[in-house]
């Protein structure tokens, strides 16, 4: 694979400085695009702001780019039909033209190859409901446990089965460390009355398990619960969830395309406050993941 990695982001890597990586999924796919540039540049405001280096990935030209530019942003973040990249696809849209947002998965590879053993998303994918049926379940989870590196998220989608998804974790061979919580969060909802093994309450603990973690070839989640202040309600959401879910049944939407509807009938339905919500968290969990990385980098 063919790394173009920004001459800021090689130095930090080089100096042992700390770096965030960024999926673009989130950028390309996960938010309206009235938002989603404002949004990717506010993450990178983030941890700049802390002292760390954002590194946004995505593919252009058969390469990964480890830290976009300006203008390859707001291609990703303006576009329509920019491919979502998961792992099965790395190869494929590489060996073409154009440009690909990175998934979780395709992220946390990239950022392996790159040397960057931090990424901070919103929610990772995960077991999707229903997956008994449809075997449906996310790259995500295997790409982390398969990888080096430690994602910084509010937990996975509200719209997954989050029982099952930390059950393949599990299996997986992934510790998923509640930040502050003994519960796995549920993106939008601070609790999913799913009980986690692991906790850490500041960063320097996050640090601690990661390091370990990392030296043995292998990922983590760090699970960040929503503030208070920008969560929504747990039953309205779970009502939402279940409306939508039935709605992409009728509609025959399924696979990579899923999510993605999932996620904008729920913002709908809640008139906005899912997507507040959705961008108060990215910028929380950006800046947890560039505590993280300072402290791994100390
Ligand atoms: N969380 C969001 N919006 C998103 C995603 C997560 O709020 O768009 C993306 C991430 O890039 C994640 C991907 O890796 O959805 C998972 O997709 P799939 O279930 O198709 O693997
Ligand atoms: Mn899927």
């Amino acid at each position: 694979m063919k790394l173009a990695v920004a001459p800021e982001v090689a130095d930090a890597i080089a100096g042992k400085r700390a770096v965030v990586a960024l999926e673009s999924t989130v950028i390309a796919h996960g938010l309206p695009r009235s938002r989603s540039l404002r949004t990717a540049q506010l993450l990178e405001t983030e941890i700049r702001a802390l002292g760390a280096i954002p590194a946004t990935i995505a593919l252009h030209d058969g390469r990964a780019v480890v830290g976009v530019g300006d203008h390859l942003l707001a291609r990703l973040a303006g576009e329509s039909r920019v491919p979502k990249v998961s792992l099965r696809d790395l190869a494929p849209v590489l060996a073409g033209q154009g440009i690909g947002a990175t998934t979780v998965a395709a992220t946390v590879e990239i950022a392996a190859r790159a040397g960057i053993p931090v990424v901070a998303t919103g929610g990772i994918g995960g077991v999707h409901r229903g997956a008994e049926l449809s075997f449906d379940e996310s790259a995500d989870l295997e790409a982390i446990a398969r990888n080096p590196v430690c994602v910084v998220s509010a937990g996975a989608k509200l719209v997954l089965d989050l029982a099952l998804t930390l059950e393949r974790l599990e299996t997986l061979g992934v510790p998923v460390v509640g930040f502050g919580t003994d519960e796995f969060p549920a993106f939008y909802v601070r609790s999913s009355g799913l009980h986690l093994a692991h906790r850490v309450n500041d960063a320097l603990g996050a640090a601690r398990i990661a390091r370990e973690q990392v030296a043995r070839g292998a990922g983590m989640v760090l699970a960040v619960p929503i503030a208070a202040s920008e969560s929504l309600d747990r039953d309205e959401i779970e009502s939402e969830v279940a409306r939508a879910s039935l709605a992409a049944e009728r509609e025959g939407v399924t696979g990579a395309a899923l999510t993605p509807y999932l996620l904008s009938a729920i913002g709908v339905a809640t008139e906005g406050r899912a997507l507040e919500a959705n961008i108060a968290l990215l910028r929380a969990n950006a800046r947890v993941a560039a505590q993280l990385a300072l402290a791994l980098s100390a």
